[in-house]
């Protein structure tokens, strides 16, 4: 029966929210989990659901040969892992960082004999351990370590392989990230301008999320153009009608008494595409000018 069957024994460094969330999800999920966290009170309540609690770092990684770090930021994994014997570890690295740190930090863990994996985590704690709630963890680094916990790693949330490359699963992570805090903003200007008017933000929301929703497919469209490098085939809305627009957009936001800084760059950005001659183009060769 399910309950027979053996799971991979985890290590977990760092129980912070999220490293709280995941151990969790393992302890539920029946595998055998060793934690340890820099506040030692963090892991009394785990202690009580199940998880054995290491005095060091040193000692949380021998302990078991999956050893998964999920703290603050690639500095105190550095820290936290300098103490320690990492030879012939799998090591799970679900730290948000940058594509470089990630595969510094890959080269740093193979010079010590170990393997690596780094993780983006598309979640927020309430998601791990939901799989309705559809959180996933983007992975890169070797393939074979993934396949090899793929069961295990799938525990806490779905999982999605990018690449042998250590720095693409912080790479998509922050992609995906940036593309999010664009769309806030955006909604923040949209807020900002019935914020002085008899408009209910809550009546302005579900049209809000109905447009934003509407609009997401037009990224597939972008990415057929980045792919052919024609940003002019069969173009609806091209940038020389947009940029026209665009001082309808920036009065309306001076009569709402709404500061532009928000959508200024953009609009600066199509502005400068027009002038190069993009008129004819939809907004994809802003891209072009956003890359050094
Ligand atoms: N929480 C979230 O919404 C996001 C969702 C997406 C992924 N992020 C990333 O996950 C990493 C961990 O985030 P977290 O939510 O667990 O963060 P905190 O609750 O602040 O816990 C931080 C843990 O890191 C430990 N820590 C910090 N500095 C050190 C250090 N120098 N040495 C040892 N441990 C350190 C901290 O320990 P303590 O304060 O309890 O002693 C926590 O265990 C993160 O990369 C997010 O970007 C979360």
């Amino acid at each position: 029966t399910q309950n027979t069957v053996e799971k991979t024994p985890v290590t977990l460094l760092g129980l912070g929210a999220m490293g709280t969330a995941l151990a969790r999800a393992w302890l539920a999920a029946g595998h055998p989990l060793t934690v340890w966290n820099r506040t030692p009170a963090r892991a009394a309540a785990l202690a009580t659901e199940g998880a054995r609690v290491a005095d060091t770092p040193a000692a949380a990684v021998a302990a078991n040969g999956l050893v998964v770090v999920c703290l603050l930021d690639d500095a105190s994994v550095a820290e936290v892992l300098s103490g320690t014997d990492l030879a012939d570890r799998d090591l799970v690295d679900l730290t948000t960082g940058t594509p470089a740190e990630a595969r510094a930090r890959a080269r740093w863990v193979r010079e010590r004999g170990a393997r690596y994996l780094d993780g983006g985590i598309m979640a927020v704690p309430p998601m791990i351990g939901v799989p309705q709630a559809g959180g996933y963890v983007f992975y890169s680094g070797s393939h074979e370590l993934f396949e090899r916990h793929r069961e295990t790693l799938a525990v806490p949330a779905g999982t999605t392989y990018v690449g042998e490359d250590a720095g693409f699963a912080a790479l998509h992570d922050v992609a995906l990230l940036s593309a999010m805090y664009g769309m806030f903003a955006g909604a923040a200007h949209a807020f900002a301008l019935i914020r002085k008017e008899d408009i209910d933000p809550a009546a302005l929301a579900p049209l809000l999320a109905d447009w934003l929703v509407a609009m997401a497919p037009a990224v597939h469209q972008t990415a057929d153009r980045l792919r052919s490098g024609d940003y002019t085939k069969n173009v609806v809305s091209h940038l020389a009608m947009q940029v026209a627009g665009t001082p309808t957009f920036l009065r309306t936001a001076e009569q709402q008494g709404v500061s532009p800084e928000l959508l200024s760059p953009y609009f600066e950005l199509m502005r400068r595409r027009l002038a190069e001659g993009g008129g004819a183009e939809d907004l994809t060769g802003v891209i072009d000018l956003l890359v050094h």
